[in-house]
Formats: structure tokens, sequence, C-alpha cells
């Protein structure tokens, strides 16, 4: 008999000299990162910003669609997006990153979408906040999880399932996360969960539920597929793991120069020149960056600019630099304020996520 584990792939490492499959390439092709030199914007234009979608964008008519809030709640509610437009308003710049990014850069690579170090946007995103729409509801006093369902289905390793994430009670409850319905002062496009999603400042990709439809209070810890099994940081297939949560500190250098086509290292002229480029964390604000142009050999401080917006948006640093000829590698490390940095020896899990291993930038810079 035919049943849909037969179109679904297992989870799998790759060999040691695999190459990137049609299969890995078809996931890159639909998900695209943010160009590195984007990293210059402030506010990643809507367009620019990295996107990952599991399964196909759902067919969602804004005017039809409404979010329920269910389960352990005293007063369940069906709110619409006039209803939800109506409530309180907040704009939060907040740096997204997903949680495989940098996964194709590992050793052994774990076979899933081919991250590089590309998967980040730094965007602004409007919405009510959704702890007063849960104390509104009246969570009941054994509430455990909040699980968060999206309008998209698919199947994955065997298990068909509507997308759905779920967050702590306690998390779901802070400030900070949104029922998001625009993006960069517009309503969200398709790809990005038109006409809501959640936002949970702080938190890898994965926790940010697009095409929203239902939130759903627990008294139970959810064991759903994107909690239990896919998003766990586990040493092998056997590992029970630990959950993916918020954000492992990374700095990008915006890349100087200009690029060879093909293998897109950088020509810099000769001379002084600022490099500069951004870092975020979600374990608290960045305290530091420093930069290498020896591939780790040696450091050096860079400044580092206010953050942008309150605090869960990148913070743009730079550094001066005089350009002699040769090749070098460059990349930034950035620290945290919980003391978090960055690894030059590459962290390894067999889902390649929360990797943070400093990037290497190439540079060629010619004799005069
Ligand atoms: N409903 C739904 N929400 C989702 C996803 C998804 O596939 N379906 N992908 C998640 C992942 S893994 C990431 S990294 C972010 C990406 O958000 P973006 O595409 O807006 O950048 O969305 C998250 N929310
Ligand atoms: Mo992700």
């Amino acid at each position: 008999m035919t049943t849909v584990d037969d179109v679904s792939r297992p989870s799998r490492v790759a060999g040691p000299d695999e190459a990137i499959s049609v299969e890995e390439l078809q996931l890159a092709a639909r998900n695209h990162g943010i160009p590195l030199e984007a990293l210059r914007y402030d506010v990643t234009p809507a367009g620019l910003h990295y996107l990952l979608i599991h399964y196909d964008i759902p067919d969602v008519d804004p005017d039809a669609h409404t979010l329920t809030v269910s389960g352990a709640v005293a007063r369940p509610l069906r709110l619409d997006l006039a209803a939800l437009r109506a409530r309180p308003r907040v704009t939060r710049q907040v740096t997204l990153e997903c949680a495989g990014n940098g996964r194709a850069l590992l050793h052994p690579r774990p076979v899933s979408q081919p991250w590089l170090v590309e998967a980040v946007g730094n965007a602004e995103w409007t919405g009510t906040p959704l702890a007063p729409l849960l104390r509104e509801a009246g969570l009941s006093d054994d509430a455990v999880d909040v699980v968060f369902t999206g309008a998209d289905h698919g199947v994955e390793r065997g298990v068909e399932q509507d997308y759905q994430r779920a967050l702590p009670v306690a998390d779901a409850l802070r400030e900070e996360v949104l029922l998001a319905y625009e993006m960069n002062g517009a309503p969200l496009l398709p790809q990005h969960g038109a006409p809501l999603r959640l936002i949970v400042p702080g938190w890898y990709g994965m926790a940010h539920v697009k095409w929203l439809r239902d939130v759903h209070v627990t008294t139970e810890p959810f064991e759903g597929y994107q909690n239990a099994v896919a998003y766990r940081l586990r040493a092998d297939a056997d590992d029970p793991g630990v959950p993916v949560t918020r954000i492992e500190p990374r700095a990008l250098v915006r890349p100087p120069g200009f690029p060879d086509f093909m293998s897109r290292t950088r020509v810099l002229r000769p001379g002084p020149c600022t490099v500069d480029g951004r870092a975020w964390s979600g374990y608290g604000p960045v305290t530091s960056v420093e930069v290498t142009f020896d591939g780790g050999g040696s450091w050096v401080p860079a400044s580092l600019d206010e953050s942008t917006g309150d605090g869960w948006g990148w913070r743009r640093w730079s550094v001066a630099w005089t350009a002699k000829p040769g090749r070098w590698v460059l990349g930034a490390r950035a620290t945290d304020a919980s003391g978090r940095s960055q690894p030059v020896e590459q962290p390894w899990n067999r889902g390649g996520f929360a990797n943070n291993l400093v990037q290497r930038v190439a540079v060629v810079v010619p004799a005069e």
C-alpha cells in the first residue's frame, strides 16, 4: 500500500565528500538568504529578508481569516484581522535568524536546508502584544504550554502535520511577543506569514509561526513534531537532546570591495577603508565585537553603534583597516551580556542548529 511515508526522507548526515544534492538545492531555491551586502540597511527591506517555508505558502484569504484562542482558557476567543488591528498597536525591530543558519558549512553536513551564514534579517514588525489577549481569555492555573498553529500543511519524515510550535506559558506571556500583521510598515507579504504571524524576539526563527490561525493552551507539555522531534540539539540520532530556543550571538561582516562572479571572493583596492557588519544575540545585548583579518589568528576590537530599535534588533559594528596587498580572511566575533561568544572551531549537532561558528570572508587585495 502507498502511504505518505513513501515520499519522506529520513533525517540524515551527508557522507564525508558528499556534494549538495538537487533536493537540497530545491530547498535553497525556495528559501533564500539575505544578500550579505544588504547588511548595509538598519532595517532589512522585505524582499531582501531571508525566507524559510517548510511546506507551501498557504492560500489564506485575509478578509475571512480568524485567530482562535482555545484550550485551557476560561473564555475561548475568535478574532478577525479588524479586531486584532483595533487592539493596542506596537512596532518592534527584531532580528530573526533561522536555527539552521551555518548548517551547510558543517563537517559532516546535516542534510536539510543548506544555509551558509545568510539566514538572517532585521525587520520592523507591527502588531498587538499576545500577553493581554491570553489574559483576557483567562489562562487556567495549570496551563503549561501555548501551541501556535499555522495554516500551512505538509509531511516531514513521515509525519503529516500543520506547522505547529509551542512556547512554555512563561515565554508566551513575555511582553515583547507580538501577533504581527505588518512588516516594515506594510501588510505582511504572503511568504512572511500573511495575514498574521507570531514574533518571539530573541528566539530562533522556528518559534515565529507564520499564517497563524490558532493559539491553543495545554495542561500537558506539547509533544508535536516541531518541538519534540525536529528542533532539538542532539549529539546523534539516539540522543533525546534539548530544545532549540534563543539565538546564540553572531556577527557578520558586510563583504568589502566587489565580488568575483563565481567564487564570490572579494576584491578590495589597497588603502584605508572601513570594515563593518552587524551583530546580534537572543541572550542579551551584544557587548563587544572583535574582528580578524587572518582567519582567527589575531583579533582587534570593533566599535559598536547603538542598537537600532528597542534592543531586539542587531547592532552595527565597524573598524578601520588599511588593506595591504595579499590574501586575507575576514571574520567577526560577537560577545553578549550573558558572556556567550562565538567559536572558531565548529560546534556540531545532528540537526546543525544554533551554529555560530565565526564567518570566513576571503578577500584579495591586488598589488597597485
Ligand atoms: N507556519 C509556519 N511558520 C513558520 C515556518 C513554516 O514553515 N511554517 N518556518 C519557520 C522557520 S524555520 C523560520 S526560520 C521562520 C522564517 O521566517 P521568515 O520566512 O519570515 O524569514 O519562520 C518560521 N515560521
Ligand atoms: Mo528556521
